[in-house]
This record gives structure tokens, sequence and C-alpha cells, in this order.
């Protein structure tokens, strides 16, 4: 285990972290939302690579980070369509981190993760260590339990609670 990430961070002098997720989840808002100039963590730089990919300065990593976004994933996808949406996703295969972006709100969110986590599998980069991000936090009932796990962070995108956290756990992943 410890070889194949050795080797995939030899393979990646600049880190790939991919955002991953059901429809809807909310992986562009998140990619938005880091990029943000105003978010708390100050000192970080990001650069436009294309539209879905974009550089990211992380301090105490010393180092640049490359966060992808990629297209949705559904459930009973038209089988015409799984090779082209597998080969979009081939990259996910050579990405150091998974963001496994979940929106919280879906009231069948447990399917949606696990449609992805199946995808996931299926695609190969299920070797690939994966972050959960409950994001939509600020849409659910302040009493509804949230999915609390210490492989996960619970954030929301769109008003900002969270980010700084998923950003020291990004950080604490790329350290392993
Ligand atoms: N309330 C709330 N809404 C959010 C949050 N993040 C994203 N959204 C909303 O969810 C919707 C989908 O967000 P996107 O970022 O487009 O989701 P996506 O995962 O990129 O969607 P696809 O690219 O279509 O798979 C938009 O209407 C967002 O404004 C959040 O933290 N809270
Ligand atoms: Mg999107």
């Amino acid at each position: 285990m410890r070889s194949t990430q050795r080797r995939r961070r030899e393979k990646n002098a600049m880190p790939m972290v991919a955002l991953v997720g059901y429809t809807n989840a909310g992986k562009s808002t998140v990619l938005n939302r880091l990029s943000r100039s105003d978010s708390p963590a100050n000192d970080r730089l990001f650069d436009t690579l294309d539209t879905t990919t974009r550089r990211l300065w992380m301090p105490e990593l010393r180092k640049e980070v490359l966060l992808s976004d990629t297209v949705g994933f559904i459930r009973k996808l038209p089988t015409h369509l799984i090779e082209a949406f597998k080969a979009t996703l081939e990259e996910l295969q050579y990405a150091d981190l998974l963001l496994h972006v979940i929106d919280v709100s879906a009231p069948d969110w447990e399917e949606q993760a696990a449609v992805t986590d199946t995808l996931i599998h299926e695609l190969g980069a299920d070797v690939t260590p994966v972050l959960r991000v409950y994001n939509k936090c600020d849409a659910i009932p302040v009493l509804m339990e949230l999915p609390h796990s210490r492989a996960g962070v619970c954030i929301s995108a769109r008003t900002g609670e969270g980010v700084a956290e998923l950003l020291a756990r990004i950080t604490e992943e790329l350290r392993r």
C-alpha cells in the first residue's frame, strides 16, 4: 500500500486531486469555493489551467496541487454512454487523492454515494485514497445527525463553512 502511494507520488511531482461525485452534489461549487481569494487561509494561489482544472498553492506542503472537476455520476447510465463516460474519467486512476463530494441535503444521499463508490471501483481508481466531503451542510436541519466520520469532513461550499477544515484534511492526506 505504502509503496503504491510512493510510486504515485513520484509519478506526480505536482499532486493531483480530483473532485468526484453524484451529479448535482456540488463539485463545481466546491472547486470555485476553494479558489476564492477571500477564503480564510491566505497565501493561496490559484491559476486556471482550463475550465475544470486549477492550480492550488498549499502553504503547508510548500507546493502546488492540481484540482480537477469531473463529470457527475448518475445511476442507470445509458449503455451506449458508458464507454465514453469512462474514457473521460480515466485520469482518475492517476489522481493522488479523490474528493468524493456528497450532497447531504438529498434524501437519498447514501444511495448516491454508493453509486459513486461503485463507479470509482469500476474505473479502477479504488486504490486511490478517498476523502468524503459531505457538502450542503447549510441545507439540512440542525438537528439532523451529520455523518460524522474520521474519513469525512462536513462543509458548505455555499457559505464556506468547513472549508478550512477541508483544506487541512487535503494537506494531511497528501502528506502521507
Ligand atoms: N445549499 C447549498 N447548495 C449548494 C451547495 N453547493 C452547491 N450547491 C448547489 O447545488 C447545485 C449543484 O451544484 P454544482 O456545483 O453545479 O454541482 P456539480 O456536482 O458540479 O453538478 P454536475 O456537474 O452537474 O454533476 C447548484 O445549484 C449549487 O448552487 C451548498 O453547500 N449548499
Ligand atoms: Mg459540475
